[in-house]
Order: structure tokens, then C-alpha cells, then sequence
């Protein structure tokens, strides 16, 4: 019976009391006990009725205890699907059904917005909080410390992670065993993780980029991580001198220049500073080297893919691109209507291909087939180009999309809403650039007929329903909005004219 991602991430630890998390205040998780929590967990899950390929739904806080319910999914073969804290009751109800998650975890505090949505959807709701407290932690912990790991193997579904869509509908993007498990391979060779790594984990878990890449890797390596809820400035400098490693999105990187504490001394026995998610600036690349004398690397990836490329670990880590294809991954750029791919140099459509590459969208075939070709390359939607030396350069994106702070908002989501508030006729929404987020969000309303849209009153009404880094920063009215001879409106019009609205 195997189960290759419980095997190689988790199981191989039985019996082992070595460190696995370092959590802020000094107290220690060994990889024992960690196992007999997700042990515990699993049992739950089975009392709950959940089978393998069944979907598990979790809003929880990043805690030991929020990983031990992505290491029992893996032991019982559920499909984790772990969601921003951030969504509103509305979004969460989306995913829910959608996916079909037999079981929801969620905060205490949101038991009872989310009790109806529970049961209108069919699944069962636990609560687990920040803290380990809980009805689903409480009742685990009459549960036996041992569980008969799930066969599964590396072509089944791992994971859902929802990722938006130009249409305003989410997606669930199905990662498998298998695409889990090559990337964080690779990755670990690629960056020379071992056991002796200490990782500065502060990024959310509910993303790729702080579950699969950051948390996997630890995994797969045997190192530790030292575990914090959050970032915050203050916790990350008290524990960079017990760190090795760090990953982040670039406002972390920018944030942390902002703070004179954050000096040369403090990173020496660091060797790795990773950024992805969103593009970083050159001079953030270049302040961070004059500051600490490190070289940030910084890779490229997505929600359905894992991390397709990466600056070197040895040899030049070139500020503004993203270094080189995976081993084992291949990168194109292409005209992605006729599929042909264009001369070196050129800009074009970044399409990849490989072992990391997801199923498909769950239950959208239509959306599965317009991104993900039949030979097997996707389609990221991401603009590039190759350099002379064949670093990929991220020159934009082809789809209609705002990264803030590595969230990514899809302005047509937030149009669908504002076009429904009173006194708007439509609206565009666009991103700009903002020196702690790197992009944000803007709102621009056309008022329908003579009416004034009431700014404070729509803020707020969107707010029900729209998590709080969705929402625009502004709302601007104008007469009308620019449109090509097509009808079609020129976000990129809007853009420059709005661009400085957040610049010092
Ligand atoms: C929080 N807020 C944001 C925000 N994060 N607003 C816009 N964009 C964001 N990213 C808002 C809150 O709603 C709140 O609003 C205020 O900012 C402060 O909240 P906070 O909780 O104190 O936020 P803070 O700690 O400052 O968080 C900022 C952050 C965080 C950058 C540390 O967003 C973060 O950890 N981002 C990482 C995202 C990530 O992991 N991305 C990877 C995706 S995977 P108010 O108004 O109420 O005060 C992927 C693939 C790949 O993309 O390649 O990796
Ligand atoms: P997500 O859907 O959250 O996985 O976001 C993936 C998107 O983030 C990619 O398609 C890119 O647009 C963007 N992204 C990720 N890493 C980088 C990077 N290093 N530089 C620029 N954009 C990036």
C-alpha cells in the first residue's frame, strides 16, 4: 500500500523526535507529535465520512494544526483545499459548492455565518481555530495516534486550489500527488535544501507558493521551519539569526528594507532569500544586495503549474527575470492563437509544459481546453520574453489581473458587484502601482444618468461580499469610460492616467 505523498512528505518521519516547527514564542513541534496530530485529524476526517478523492474545505487560520489537516488529507487521500482568511461568507459559499467539500473547517468566530452555507451545501462544519482549540481539535483528541495511511498514487488529485478567472468564476485548479512531489523535488535540488535548513516561514498557507513550495520542500528535505502566523516585520528580524532561509512575496522584501534593524549582521548565516509571486522590483533586487550583501533569487510560477522557472542557485541571479526552465520543465514563447512558437527574443504568450502541470479545472472542460493544450502545454496567460543568455523576462500579463501583495484580484469579480450598486451605469476596475503592494486595486464608475454614486455606501455594500484586499482602495466617477473602436474598454488608457494616483 503506498501513498507517495504522505510516504515521502510525512510518513517517512514515524517514529522521529526531531524538530519539524519552531513556533514563535520558543516552543518546539517534533516530527513526532506533529504525525500523531495529523493521525488524530485523519480519524476525524473518516468519522465525518470522508473517503479518499473527497474535497475538504478549510478557512482556518495558519497554525501546527492547520498543516496537520493538509497531512491528514494526504493520509486519507482527500483533496485538500485550503482557502484565503481573507474571503467573505459569500466567497467561501462559492467554493463550497462548487467543489463539493464534504467537510468545512472554520474559525469559531465564523461558526455561525457559516452554519447555513454548511448545510445548504450538504457538508459538515468543524471549527479549528488559530490557537488548536476547536470542536474538530477537541474531539480528535480521543482519537488513536496512529492511521492506516489511504493508498493513493501519484495521478490522483492532492489538492483544489481556486484561482479566479477573467470571467469573474473561479476555477478549481486539480493538483495531483504527482505534481506536488516532482516540483518540490526539483526545487530542493535546484536551491540545495537538506536537513541543516532552518526556513523563515511566514507566508500564508493556503497558496502555493507558502504550502507547496516553502512548507513541501521543508518536508521533503527534513529541515525545520520556524512557523509564524503571519509576516510582521518585527517577529521576522527577532528570527532571522536562527534562519537559513526565507520566502516571500516582494513586499516583504520592500517592507523589510523600510526597517533600519534589517542590516547585513542580522541575515549572515542566511543563505537563501527566494521571491516570486509578483514581480520584484530591479531596485528592490539591487537595495537588498547593497543592504545585506545577498542576491534575492527570484523564480516564477502559478497556482496551476507550481514553479516553472528559477534564477540560479550558483551562477548569475539576474535582477528583473526569472532565470531558466525547471529541469524537467519546458518554457515557450508562443502566439498563443496559432499556437506557433516565435524567434528568440521576441515577446509572446509564456506556455509551459511538464510534470508540475495541473489536471485541469474541476468540472469546467470548456475552461480546461481554452488553457491547457491537448499536447500539454498551458497556457499561464503571463507575456515574456527569452534574453540572449535565455533568462525569461516577465513583461505582462495577457490576462486581465491584479496582484496585490502576491494576492491576485480579477477586476472582472469586482465589476460584476459595482455594476449592480445603485447610481452606477458600469465600471472598469484596474490595477495601479502602489509602493507596500506593488499593484492596487482602483475603481472607476461611469454614474447612470444624473445620479451620484454614493462612494462610502458602495464601499460598504461591496464589502459584504468581497474580501477586504479585493476591494478598491478608490472609487473615481467619470464621464465614460475610453473604448477602442471595438467597444472594448482601454484599461491601459485608464492605467496612465490613473497610474500616479499612489506614488509619494
Ligand atoms: C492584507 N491586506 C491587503 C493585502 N494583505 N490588501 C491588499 N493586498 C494584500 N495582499 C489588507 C488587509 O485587508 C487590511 O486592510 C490591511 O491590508 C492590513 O491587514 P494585515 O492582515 O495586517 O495585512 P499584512 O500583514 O500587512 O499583509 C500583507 C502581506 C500579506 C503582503 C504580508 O498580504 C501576505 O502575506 N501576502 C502573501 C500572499 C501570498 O502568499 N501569495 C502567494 C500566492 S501563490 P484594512 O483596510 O482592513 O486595514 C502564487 C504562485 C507563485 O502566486 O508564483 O507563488
Ligand atoms: P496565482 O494565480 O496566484 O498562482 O498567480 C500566478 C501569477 O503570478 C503568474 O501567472 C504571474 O502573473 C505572477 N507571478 C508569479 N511569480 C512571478 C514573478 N516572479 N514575477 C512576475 N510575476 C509573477
Amino acid at each position: 500500500m503506498a501513498n507517495p505523498l504522505y510516504d515521502r512528505l510525512f510518513g517517512r518521519y514515524a517514529g522521529k523526535t526531531s524538530v519539524f516547527l519552531q513556533l514563535p514564542e520558543g516552543e518546539t513541534i517534533s516530527h513526532t507529535a506533529f504525525l500523531e496530530m495529523a493521525a488524530r485529524y485523519a480519524h476525524m476526517l473518516r468519522e465525518l465520512g470522508v473517503t479518499a478523492g473527497d474535497r475538504v474545505a478549510a478557512q482556518i487560520a495558519k497554525s501546527p494544526q492547520a498543516l496537520a489537516v493538509y497531512a491528514a488529507c494526504a493520509q486519507t487521500g482527500a483533496v485538500f483545499l485550503p482557502l484565503n482568511t481573507a474571503y467573505t461568507v459569500d466567497e467561501v459559499a462559492y467554493f463550497v459548492d462548487n467543489s463539493g467539500a464534504r467537510v468545512v473547517l472554520c474559525d469559531a468566530r465564523n461558526e455561525a455565518g457559516m452554519t447555513p452555507m454548511a448545510q445548504a451545501c450538504g457538508a459538515a462544519l468543524e471549527t479549528l481555530n488559530g490557537d488548536g482549540s476547536g470542536s474538530f481539535a477537541d474531539k480528535a483528541a480521543a482519537m488513536p495516534t496512529t492511521f492506516e495511511t489511504v493508498s493513493r498514487d501519484e495521478d490522483d488529485l492532492a489538492a483544489f486550489l481556486y484561482t479566479s478567472g477573467t470571467t469573474g468564476r473561479s476555477k478549481g485548479a486539480m493538483l495531483t500527488q504527482g505534481n506536488l512531489l516532482s516540483n518540490s523535488q526539483t526545487l530542493a535540488e535546484q536551491w540545495r535544501f537538506t536537513s541543516d535548513d532552518v526556513l523563515l516561514h511566514a507566508l500564508p498557507i493556503f497558496h502555493t507558493h507558502g504550502l507547496f513550495v516553502a512548507t513541501n520542500i521543508t518536508l521533503l528535505t527534513g529541515g525545520q521551519m520556524i512557523f509564524l502566523p503571519k509576516f510582521d516585520v518585527d517577529l521576522i528580524i527577532s528570527h532571522l539569526p536562527g534562519a537559513t532561509a526565507m520566502m516571500g512575496v516582494p513586499t516583504f522584501y520592500t517592507r523589510l528594507l523600510g526597517d533600519a534593524r534589517f542590516t547585513k549582521d542580522l541575515t549572515k548565516d542566511m543563505r537563501l532569500f527566494v521571491s516570486g509571486s509578483a514581480p520584484l522590483l530591479a531596485e528592490t533586487h539591487v537595495q537588498f544586495e547593497e543592504r545585506t550583501g545577498h542576491r534575492i533569487l527570484e523564480r516564477y510560477g502559478m497556482t496551476e503549474t507550481n514553479m516553472n522557472t528559477t534564477n540560479p542557485y550558483d551562477g548569475e541571479r539576474r535582477a528583473g527575470t526569472v532565470g531558466f526552465a525547471l529541469p524537467g520543465v519546458e518554457v515557450k514563447i508562443t502566439n498563443a492563437a496559432s499556437g506557433e512558437t516565435l524567434s528568440q527574443g521576441e515577446i509572446g504568450d509564456i506556455e509551459v509544459r511538464g510534470p508540475n502541470v495541473f489536471k485541469g479545472y474541476w468540472q469546467m472542460p470548456e475552461k480546461t481546453a481554452e488553457e491547457l493544450r491537448a499536447d500539454g502545454f498551458f497556457i499561464t496567460g503571463d507575456l515574456g520574453r527569452f534574453d540572449d543568455d535565455g533568462y525569461l523576462h516577465i513583461v505582462g500579463r495577457n490576462k486581465d489581473l491584479i496582484i496585490s501583495g502576491g494576492y491576485n484580484i480579477y477586476p472582472k469579480e469586482v465589476e460584476l458587484l459595482l455594476d449592480l450598486e445603485d447610481g452606477v451605469l458600469e465600471s472598469a476596475v484596474i490595477g495601479v502601482p502602489h509602493p507596500d503592494f506593488g499593484e492596487t486595486v482602483v475603481g472607476i464608475l461611469v454614474a447612470d444618468g444624473n445620479r451620484t454614486p454614493d462612494i462610502a455606501g458602495i464601499q460598504a455594500s461591496i464589502g459584504k461580499s468581497l474580501a477586504r484586499f479585493k476591494q478598491p482602495q478608490k472609487l473615481i466617477v467619470v464621464d465614460e469610460l475610453p473604448r477602442n473602436t471595438m467597444g472594448k474598454v482601454q484599461k491601459n488608457v485608464l492605467r496612465k492616467e490613473f497610474g500616479a494616483l499612489f506614488q509619494d
